[in-house]
């Protein structure tokens, strides 16, 4: 598996599935999430209340991952998960690495093969981006037996690309 990470709007990537940082709601709110749903148009917003009304009728909880179509965007499935919430209290690491395990192994459920990824509770969620950087690389090595192919962590700022450029040239993680 190859794993990388650039700068860039996580919504103009041409890989099969993009990684959402949701709330639990699933119906869309700020920051990547309010970005992903502008883009991807109605059919995307659709797509969560369905699982709202069907399999998900209380939300989706935190650090679990979730797959929808993209609606317009150019890649092929969202694949939405809800980050700990650190001013709620939410402040176990597992919860955080689990996100990205999850939407990896979902990923793999639904045939993904290159998946790119947000720095999910990064922003408003309030989580040093550090450590979440930390989390998100040791999640994914801890995956790469996996079909997933590559996996892109987008970044949407120089100091959040350099923290997940430094997790991934530590070999501890
Ligand atoms: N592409 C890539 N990264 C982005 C983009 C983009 N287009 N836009 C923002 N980021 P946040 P959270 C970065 O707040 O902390 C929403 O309202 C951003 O700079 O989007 O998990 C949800 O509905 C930051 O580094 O997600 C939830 O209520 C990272 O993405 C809540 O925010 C995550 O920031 C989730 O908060």
């Amino acid at each position: 598996m190859d794993i990388e990470a650039i700068r860039g709007d996580i919504t103009a990537e041409r890989v099969d599935a993009i990684v959402n940082a949701a709330n639990s709601s699933l119906l869309g709110g700020g920051g990547v999430d309010g970005a992903i749903h502008a883009a991807a148009g109605p059919e995307l917003l659709a797509a969560c209340r369905a699982l709202r009304r069907t399999t998900l009728p209380d939300g989706l909880p935190v650090g679990a991952a979730v797959a929808t179509g993209a609606g317009a965007l150019p890649c092929r499935w969202v694949i939405h998960t809800v980050g700990p919430n650190a001013h709620r209290g939410q402040t176990d690491p597992a919860l955080l690495r689990a996100c990205f395990r999850n939407s990896l192994d979902e990923a793999a459920r639904i045939g993904a093969r290159t998946v790119a990824m947000p720095a999910v509770s990064a922003g408003v969620y309030g989580w040093d981006p550090a450590e979440v950087a930390r989390e998100a690389v040791a999640a994914v090595r801890d995956r790469t037996g996996t079909d997933v192919e590559l996996v892109r962590f987008v970044l949407f700022s120089d100091p959040v690309l350099a923290v997940f450029r430094a997790a991934l040239d530590d070999p501890g993680r």
